[in-house]
């Protein structure tokens, strides 16, 4: 699909995000030049993809484009049982509810902002036991999505593995900057917990992306096909969930895939209650059908390479003229490093979120607040919580833009870099209870 975009004055556009309380999540798309919010759901089908929508089967219950879906999750993911949802978080809060009890923890590798609500909500508590390279933007480790296992088994000794209903891994993690993780890790996680009787789930949103990096990386896997190595991925975990609006091409779309028996009868009579029944999960045949055919196009090697290419040909530029971002570049979008960027805003007037409203005045150019105020709260101290990185993340669509876009996305960021020094902070004026990054609004901090 191409849409036209339209470039504004500066400003209009400084009109615009102070309506938006300096938020770029509650910019109106047409305000909006380049948009680097996400590259979720915001990928373009392709004509196969297209036609497939002209074959929904809009049946309430059995529709075909379900068994053609189910057919494909369980042919390149390898699960046994398959339940649709609306998007991720759908999935994300029947396996929550599914599984985790008050007074449980669970592992994982790093948190994700929703998958950590839902967890929490479900009664549990998250603990990151992410290695700690993954912490530090200047890292050069190659996968810095690895799970420390000394972390994981001290954990598991302190509060006993009855008490960790499954360890949430996650494939390219999102806020460490999309950094894979090793088959080496998930092996060694896999063998960890096995004889301990905890499960192992995989969030498999970017699992293709990091595929690729473990093809690209990792010893003995560089003439296997991304197709191989996602499957036997997948084959060292329980079950996943998903968010398709990533690596799998669609506008919207998830589901959950499980193995054990129980845990997914369980989970398919807990759809019907929040997403619909078990055969459409919130989606209509059409995206089912979308989604199928997107499964099987994401994975195909010159796909998958020119993806990443072009996310590390913007962080190559941006490199080149010093400014600073996560390293290694991650697979779906570059992450610029806010504390560098601007040294002298502390991290209470939220670096990331004014480079992201920074680079949206000048430029049009739309980018996400992945820093303190996606951290949010503590719940017992009501102080914000103070993460290690505070990203402003220019999210690459997948089959959207061109090496042209990129061009224009890096000159942006260098003209708020070569101004850094004059721009001031924001402070919180409202902030609603749960994700809050999605609708607070922010005011600049007067210079008096
Ligand atoms: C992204 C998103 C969309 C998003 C979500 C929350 C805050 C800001 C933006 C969604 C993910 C994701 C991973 C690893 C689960 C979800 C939820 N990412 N896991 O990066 O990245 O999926 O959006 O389909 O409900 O912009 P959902």
């Amino acid at each position: 699909m191409v849409e036209p975009i339209k470039m504004q004055s500066r400003e209009e556009r400084e009109i615009a995000i102070e309506a938006a309380g300096f938020n770029t999540f509650l910019l109106r798309s047409e305000d909006v030049y380049i948009d680097l919010l996400t590259d979720s759901g915001t990928n373009a089908m392709s004509d196969r993809q297209w036609a497939g929508m002209l074959l929904g089967d809009e049946a309430y219950a059995g529709s075909r484009n379900f068994y053609r879906l189910e057919k494909t999750i369980q042919n390149f993911y390898g699960y046994k049982h398959v339940i649709p949802t609306h998007q991720g978080r759908g999935a994300e809060h029947i396996i929550s509810r599914a599984l985790i009890r008050q007074g449980h923890f669970i592992p994982g590798n790093m948190y994700f902002t929703t998958t950590r609500l839902h967890q929490e909500l479900a009664g549990g508590q998250f603990v990151d036991v992410i290695i700690d390279e993954a912490h530090d933007p200047t890292s050069e480790h190659p996968f810095k999505g690895n799970v420390s296992l000394q972390k994981l088994e001290q954990l598991i000794n302190k509060v006993g593995a009855e008490n960790i209903p499954y360890v949430s891994l996650a494939g390219t993690v999102n806020m460490a900057g999309g950094q894979p993780i090793s088959m080496a890790c998930v092996k060694a996680v896999r063998e960890l917990c096995k004889p301990k009787g905890i499960r192992v789930y995989l969030d498999a949103t970017r699992m293709v992306e990091n595929s690729f990096f473990i093809q690209e990386r990792e010893e003995d896997f560089s003439d296997k096909s991304i197709e191989e190595i996602l499957k036997e991925f997948c084959s060292y975990t329980d079950g996943a969930w998903m968010s398709a609006k990533k690596d799998s091409l669609v506008n919207i779309g998830g589901w959950l895939a499980i193995n054990d028996h129980d845990v997914f009868e369980l989970a398919r009579n807990m759809v019907v209650i929040y997403e619909g029944l078990h055969t459409y999960g919130g989606l209509a045949g059409r995206d089912l059908e979308a989604l199928a055919i997107g499964i099987e196009e994401s994975v195909l090697q010159e796909h998958v390479r020119s993806r990443v290419d072009q996310v590390r040909y913007l962080g190559n530029l941006l490199e080149t003229w010093g400014i600073p971002i996560v390293r290694p570049v991650g697979g779906h979008a570059v992450y610029l490093n806010a504390k560098s960027f601007f040294p002298h805003i502390p991290q209470s007037e939220f670096p990331a979120q004014t480079l992201a409203a920074e680079l949206y005045i000048d430029s049009g150019v739309r980018s996400m607040e992945r820093g303190v105020a996606s951290a949010g709260r503590d719940e017992k101290t009501g102080e914000h919580k103070y993460p290690a990185l505070e990203l402003t993340r220019l999210t690459i669509p997948r089959r959207v833009y061109t090496q042209a876009h990129m061009d224009v996305v890096a000159e942006a960021v260098k003209s708020v870099w070569d101004k850094r020094d004059s721009i001031r902070g924001l402070k919180i004026v409202y902030e609603p209870k749960y994700l809050r990054f999605f609708q607070a609004r922010f005011k600049r901090i007067s210079s008096s």
